[in-house]
């Protein structure tokens, strides 16, 4: 078995793997960012050491300084969590050539999974049919065209090495497809520098369900219960939950049985998910996720199989602790992600801050994976992801309503979370009917009048005699206690650098346009410029979008904070900014 796993992530994933390596009897190493010193994962973990840096390429993108804390703390195995080096074939191959054990794939099926094209035509070859549609790239919109008039309209460009939604087109009639062609070639040349695309028919009303597999390095790979993801917004879900509504025992077998075959086909072991969309009972491949993902514990809810511990055991080359036929699903699981997000009216404005208050539910089938405790930060750097709420009930109806009374039952203060939109989802008779979509969170659920949950961060310093305090020694850290006169302690733990972090900057950029500001408009966070609406000399109304900035994996509107003429243009489109910095300004 192995003795000590590195965790090369940060926030609740982190946590939820320390808290599997515990109740195996392994010894778990942290490591951290600057900014996250003192984060919940470096507080639950035996040992923490400094990647130094503030960025996620700084700390835990940064190789050789994980490199190295491998070998100062003799870990004999790196869990990657999801996101960050999790489907990094260099990083697997780096740590596995050193004789560490990656808790992962194997990098040959990283690979093959990598693009759309060649998972595709690897669940195709295993005999797992894609959305109808094509496997050759298209030479000129004529293809499209013909595509369309074979097999009806609306259809679908796709760009081969493209994700998340960019670089998708929907063409709805054959005049659209010369300009839906040409705009998106040109989407995906700006995102993934490649501008490959191919064709598919396209769904209109599908539903994401995916199906949890998971195997081993025998030869053995089960499929575990399928996940109906289709509460999403901006491909950011919101919701999931395990057995999916409405899917027929046959179907969830067939699709089982599928994920099955695609995993055998790249040779897979580890924990991974196979992407399906679902529309009129038939199910198509989509793509396939070669790592644990975020909404794991639904699975784990309705199974009883912790996965993260069967990964682990997995790694050490143990056979799987159960077979197919071993499995056995019981009631329903739902999982709410709470994000730092204010989700009033709709905008979901990313809401990073220091959490004054931070109370989750508990009792019968409640379960919270956190990365934040009160008095923690979330900090604009990293996702905005505080924690998953996981439910359970002996039907649906009965998790629903369980998960509702828990969400009312959270206390989080400090900072904004998308809870009332997670109970507006709830609520809402097409959900609870599982009559929603992909598109039905954007398209059909109104959240005007969808209040924030923010509140001012309060004061939490207390006086306290005794206080501990982190220091590093040579990189690595250690909690200190010392005990201090009551009238010292505020200095001294200042000295250290342990105070209360600074209160959440509130953008003024966001705010709206009740108070006319000063016309040098700046963005509330660290980001990336994607687009500019304005130009010099234009007149502009109060509360019109100037740009658009992308910033924790979010567009954001930054409007005009007063009306007048555009005078000055700071940036352009693929600018990095900073907090606070003024992007254009109105005279
Ligand atoms: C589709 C589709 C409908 N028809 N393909 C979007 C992201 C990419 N991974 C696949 N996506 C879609 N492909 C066809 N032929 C609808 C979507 C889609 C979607 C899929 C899964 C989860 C959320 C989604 C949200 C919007 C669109």
């Amino acid at each position: 078995m192995l003795k000590k796993v590195l965790i090369a992530n940060r926030g609740e994933i982190a946590v939820r793997v320390i808290r599997a390596c515990q109740e195996m009897g392994i010894a778990t190493v942290a490591v951290y960012s600057d900014l996250d010193r003192d984060a919940l994962h470096v507080r639950l973990a035996d040992e923490a050491f400094a990647l130094g840096g503030t960025t996620a390429a700084e700390s835990y993108l940064n190789t050789e300084a994980i490199l190295d804390v491998i070998e100062r703390s003799g870990a004999d195995a790196v869990h990657p969590g999801y996101g960050f080096f999790s489907e990094n074939t260099d990083f697997a191959r780096i740590v596995t050539d050193r004789g560490v054990a990656f808790i992962g794939p194997p990098p040959e099926a990283i690979e093959v999974m990598g693009d759309k094209v060649s998972s595709r035509k690897a669940a195709e070859a295993a005999g797992v049919v894609g959305v109808p549609g094509t496997t050759e790239f298209l030479n000129d919109a004529s293809e499209v065209r013909a595509f369309g008039e074979e097999f009806g309209w609306p259809v679908a460009i796709k760009a081969a090495y493209g994700g998340g939604g960019r670089g998708m087109r929907v063409v709805r009639s054959a005049d659209e497809a010369e300009e839906a062609f040409a705009s998106a070639q040109s989407e995906a040349l700006k995102g993934f520098g490649r501008d490959e695309c191919y064709v598919e028919r396209y769904l209109t009303w599908p539903r994401h369900i995916e199906m949890q597999i998971i195997g081993d390095t025998h030869g053995n790979v089960v499929w575990v219960a399928e996940r109906d993801c289709s509460a999403q917004r901006r491909h950011q879900k919101l919701v999931e939950e395990s057995p999916a509504p409405v899917f027929p025992a046959e179907v969830r077998q067939a699709m089982g049985d599928a994920a099955v075959k695609v995993a055998k086909a790249c040779g897979y072991y580890n924990a991974g998910t196979v992407e399906f969309l679902f529309q009129d009972g038939d199910f198509f491949f989509l793509e396939m996720n070669t790592r644990l993902q975020v909404e794991h514990p639904v699975t784990e809810l309705v199974s009883g199989i912790d996965l993260v511990a069967e990964q682990i055991r997995v790694a050490a080359g143990e056979p799987l602790s159960f077979g197919q036929d071993d499995i056995v699903l019981t009631g329903h699981a739902i999982e709410i992600r709470i994000n730092a997000e204010d989700p009033a009216e709709g905008k979901f404005l990313p809401s990073p801050g220091h959490i004054t208050t931070l109370v989750p539910p508990a009792g019968f089938g409640t379960r919270w994976d956190g990365g934040y405790e009160s008095g923690d930060t979330v900090s604009q750097y990293y996702d905005n992801l505080v924690g998953k709420l996981i439910c359970w009930g002996h039907d649906r109806d009965s998790a629903i309503r369980r998960t509702l009374r828990a969400l009312r039952e959270f206390r989080i203060e400090g900072i904004a979370t998308t809870i009332p939109a997670d109970i507006a989802i709830l609520e809402h008779s097409d959900f609870v009917d599982g009559r929603h979509s992909t598109k039905w969170v954007e398209d059909t659920l109104d959240l005007t009048g969808i209040g924030s949950t923010a509140t001012p961060a309060g004061d939490d310093t207390e006086a306290k005699v005794e206080r501990s305090v982190d220091v590093e020694v040579n990189g690595k850290r250690f909690a200190v206690k010392m005990f201090i006169p009551e009238s010292q302690a505020g200095a001294v733990v200042a000295g250290a650098g342990a105070a209360t972090p600074a209160r959440a900057k509130r953008g003024s950029a966001s705010g709206g346009a009740a108070v006319a500001g000063s016309g040098a408009v700046s963005v509330p966070m660290q980001g990336t410029i994607v687009k500019l609406l304005v130009e010099v000399g234009q007149q502009v109304e109060a509360g019109a979008t100037v740009c658009v900035l992308e910033a924790m994996k979010m567009e954001n509107n930054i409007s005009a904070d007063k009306a007048g003429t555009v005078k000055e243009i700071k940036v352009a489109a693929g600018d990095s900014v900073g907090a606070g910095d003024v992007v254009v300004v109105i005279e």
